[in-house]
C-alpha cells in the first residue's frame, strides 16, 4: 500500500510505515482516534464552556451570553486558561519537587543508588543561591540547597528566590506588573481558589495570575528541576547518538523508557549496562540489550548518556507496533492511556513506575526504595524473559535512524564558545552584534495528532538556520529535528546561511542546539539571561533579539512555558491556537495587550513559512531598537575573528 496517505499525518517515513503496519495489524492509534474526534466541540475550542459549578455546564452563545451565575465569556475563558497554566506548572514543579526530595535523601545517605554526581554543578548552584559552600562537605551543601529549594515550594510571604537570577530590569517589570510569585504551592492553590465559582471574575486579574503562576514554573519548579538533575545526574555535555524507530534492535532485547522524570531512567541505564544482566540477555538468545527513550525521559538520558531516542510523543504507540519491544517503562506525563491496548496486540509489557501515575493494563512496579538498582535489574531481566515471546511474524522495525549530537547545557555552550577557563557568551553576542547571526530562536514543545507530525517544526527550523538564526531546541521539537537530520552538525551547517555557518564553524557549535527536555526550557531562559549579562544586547531579556516558538504544542505544560517566556519578555509564536477565542478581551490581551506589561505577547501563526517571515521581522525590530542593524559585514570570517572568538 502507498505510504502517501500516512505521510499526510506524519513527516518521517518510519512513522508512516508503522501507521501502515498498524492498519494491517488492526491496531488503533491516536491518529484514528483523532479522526473519530474530528468535529470537536466549538464551545470547548473557543474556551467558553464552563463546568466549574454544578448549575452548569454553561456554554456561551449569542443568545445566552452569560452563564447561570452571570459569568461572561471573558471570565469563563480566563478561568479555563488559568487552570491550564496551573496544570502545566504543576507538572513541571512536582517533577522538580521529587528531584529535590531525592537530592535530600541522597545527601543524607537515604537513597542508595543515587549520589551527587556533579559537585561542580552543586557548588555553582549553591553560590547562585547564596548557600555557603566554601570548605564545606558536598552533602552538607546539598542538604542546605535542598532545604532552600523546598522553601521555593512552601514560601507563603516572601517571593521565589530563583527570580533573583533574572536580569534586574526584568525583576522590575515583574514588580510593576504585580506578577512576582510567592511559593509555588501557594501560587497554585491560589489559582484554583481564584478560578472556582464566585471568586475572581475580572479577566485581567485572572490572566495576571496566570502569568504569575507560569513564572513559578519557569523561574521556579522547572529551573529547580534542571539544576537538581544536573547535580544528581551530571550536567550535559555534547554527546553523539541516534534517533528514530530504527534504533531498536532486530536481535536485541528492546526496552523503551517513556515519560519525564530522570531518576528512574538513570538507574535503568545502569542496570542495562551491568555485565551480569548483559550475560542474562545473551543466555536468552539475544545479542544484547537496547535501551532507548521516548519523549522527554529520552531527552534526559540522551543528554547525559547518549542513550538513543526511539521517538517523540506521537511515536509512542508506533514504537510498540514494530512488534519488537519487550518492555515499555513509563513514569509521568505524556504517556498515553492507550499504551496497554496497543501492547495487547504484541508481546510488549507496559510497566508503570510512579505511584501517582497508574494505567489500567500496565503492570505497576516501584523501583525506588532500598535498592533501586537491584529492582531496576529485576525489571530489565523481566524484559529479557519476555524476549522469547516476541513473534517474528509481527516484527517490522523501520530502518530509519539518524545520527545526532545533543547535550547543549548552558555550561556546555559557554565552554564551547569561550573555552573552559574563559567560558563566556561573548563570541555569540559579538556575532549577533555584527549581524552574522540575526538572533536566537527557541523551538520547543510537542507534536499533535491534529497536525502533520513534525512538519511545522522541521520546515521552520530549516528556514530559520537558512536565514542566519541560531536555533535552540528542547522536548519533542528537538527530537523532530533529530529525525530530520538537523541535529547532525554537518547537515545543519550545509543548510545554514553564510553568517551563521561561519560563526558555528569558528566556535565549533552546530546551528541547531538540543538543550534537553521540556523542563530544560529553563535552560533557554538561562541562556538568554547569560546573553544579557554578557553585555551589548540591552539590559533586559526583552531587548535580546530572541523569539520562542511552540509549533505543534498540545500539552498544558506548553501553555505554562509559553506564558513564562512572554512574562520574561520573549515573544512566543504558537502554531495552533489557545482555546480562548470566545473571550475576545482575553484573546486580545494574550495576543497583544500583554506586550504593554511584559514587552512581549503571543502570536498565532499557523503556517511555518509565515512564521519564519514574522520571526525575521521581529528579530530585525529588536535589532533596530538596539541600533545594531547595520548591513552585514562583507568580509569573510578571517583568522583574527577566529582568534577573537576563542
Ligand atoms: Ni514537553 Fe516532554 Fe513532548 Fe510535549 Fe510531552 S514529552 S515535556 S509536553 S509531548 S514536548
Ligand atoms: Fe455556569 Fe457560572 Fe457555574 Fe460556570 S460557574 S458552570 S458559568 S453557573
Amino acid at each position: 500500500m502507498e505510504n502517501i496517505v500516512y505521510l499526510n499525518r506524519v513527516s518521517d517515513p518510519a512513522s508512516a510505515a508503522m501507521l501502515e503496519k498498524a492498519e494491517g495489524d488492526c491496531v488503533e492509534t491516536c491518529f484514528e482516534r483523532a479522526d473519530a474526534q474530528k468535529n470537536q466541540c466549538s464551545f470547548g475550542k473557543s474556551g467558553v464552556c464552563c463546568r466549574i459549578c454544578h448549575m452548569g455546564p454553561c456554554r456561551i452563545t449569542p443568545k445566552a451570553p452569560k452563564g447561570i451565575c452571570g459569568a461572561d465569556a471573558d471570565t469563563i475563558a480566563a478561568r479555563n486558561f488559568l487552570r491550564e497554566v496551573v496544570g502545566g506548572t504543576s507538572a513541571h514543579s512536582d517533577h522538580g519537587r521529587h528531584l529535590v526530595l531525592l537530592l535530600k535523601e541522597a545527601a543524607t545517605g537515604k537513597a542508595p543508588g543515587y549520589r551527587i554526581k556533579d559537585e561542580r554543578a552543586l557548588r555553582y548552584a549553591a553560590r547562585l543561591y547564596g548557600v555557603e559552600e566554601y570548605d564545606r562537605d558536598a552533602d552538607d551543601v546539598a542538604l542546605d540547597l535542598a532545604d532552600l529549594f523546598l522553601r521555593e515550594f512552601s514560601e507563603q510571604e516572601g517571593y521565589l528566590r530563583t527570580l533573583e537570577l533574572a536580569p534586574k530590569k526584568r525583576m522590575g517589570v515583574w514588580e510593576a506588573a504585580g506578577v512576582k510569585p510567592h511559593g509555588i504551592d501557594r501560587v497554585v492553590v491560589e489559582a484554583m481558589h481564584r478560578s472556582t465559582m464566585g471568586v475572581d471574575h475580572d479577566y485581567r486579574n485572572l490572566l495576571k495570575h496566570a502569568f504569575t503562576t507560569s513564572l513559578a514554573d519557569g523561574w521556579g519548579g522547572a529551573r529547580i528541576a534542571s539544576i537538581v538533575s544536573d547535580i544528581l545526574f551530571g550536567s550535559p555535555t555534547p554527546v553523539a547518538s541516534q534517533s528514530n524507530l530504527g534504533v531498536l534492535g532486530e536481535d536485541t532485547v528492546n526496552i523503551l523508557i517513556h515519560g519525564h522524570e530522570p531518576a528512574l531512567s538513570e538507574v535503568l541505564t545502569v542496570a542495562a549496562a551491568d555485565p551480569a544482566v548483559k550475560e542474562y540477555a545473551k543466555a536468552a538468545g539475544a545479542s544484547g540489550i537496547t535501551l532507548a527513550g521516548i519523549c522527554c525521559t529520552a531527552n534526559e538520558i540522551l543528554m547525559r548518556h547518549g542513550v538513543p531516542v526511539a521517538g517523540n510523543f506521537l511515536q509512542q504507540e508506533l514504537a510498540i507496533i514494530t512488534g519488537a519491544v519487550e518492555m515499555m517503562v513509563i513514569d509521568v506525563q505524556c504517556c498515553m492511556p492507550s499504551l496497554p491496548d496497543v501492547a495487547a496486540n504484541y508481546h510488549t509489557e507496559i510497566v508503570s513506575t510512579a505511584d501517582i501515575a497508574k494505567t489500567i493494563g500496565a503492570r505497576h512496579v516501584r523501583v525506588e526504595g532500598r535498592d533501586p538498582v537491584r529492582s531496576a535489574k529485576e525489571l530489565v531481566k523481566r524484559a529479557i524473559d519476555n524476549y522469547k515471546n516476541r513473534d517474528a511474524s509481527k516484527v517490522n522495525i523501520p530502518k530509519n535512524k539518524e545520527p545526532l549530537v545533543a547535550g547543549f547545557s548552558v555550561d556546555a555552550i559557554k565552554y564551547m564558545l569561550g573555552g573552559r577557563y574563559r567560558g563566556s557568551f561573548r563570541p555569540l553576542n559579538d556575532a549577533v552584534m555584527q549581524n552574522r547571526i540575526l538572533g536566537v530562536v527557541g523551538i520547543v514543545g510537542c507534536n499533535n495528532a491534529k497536525m502533520k507530525a513534525d512538519s511545522y517544526q522541521t520546515i521552520l527550523t530549516q528556514e530559520l538556520i537558512k536565514r542566519n538564526v541560531l536555533v535552540l531546541q528542547t522536548g519533542c521539537a528537538a527530537i523532530a529535528s533529530a529525525k530530520a537530520g538537523l541535529l547532525r552538525p554537518e547537515v545543519a551547517l550545509a543548510q545554514a546561511g553564510r553568517g551563521l555557518r561561519e560563526v558555528c564553524e569558528a566556535v565549533g557549535i552546530p546551528p541547531v542546539l538540543h538543550m534537553g527536555s521540556c523542563v530544560d526550557n529553563s535552560r533557554v531562559l538561562e541562556a538568554a539571561t547569560e546573553i544579557v549579562f554578557e553585555g551589548g544586547l540591552g539590559d533586559d531579556l526583552a531587548s535580546v533579539p530572541a523569539v520562542g516558538v511552540a509549533p505543534e504544542w498540545m500539552s498544558e505544560k506548553a501553555i505554562a512555558i509559553g506564558c513564562y517566556f512572554v512574562a520574561s519578555g520573549i515573544d512566543v509564536i504558537l502554531g495552533n491556537p489557545f482555546y480562548v477565542s470566545g473571550g475576545r478581551n482575553v484573546y486580545d490581551y494574550l495576543h497583544g495587550g500583554a506586550a504593554e506589561d511584559f514587552g512581549a505577547c503571543f502570536h498565532l501563526i499557523e503556517d511555518p513559512m509565515e512564521a519564519a517571515d514574522a520571526i525575521v521581522a521581529m528579530l530585525n525590530k529588536q535589532r533596530d531598537v538596539l541600533g545594531i542593524n547595520k548591513k552585514a559585514e562583507r568580509k569573510l570570517f578571517d583568522m583574527a575573528d577566529r582568534r577573537a572568538a576563542h
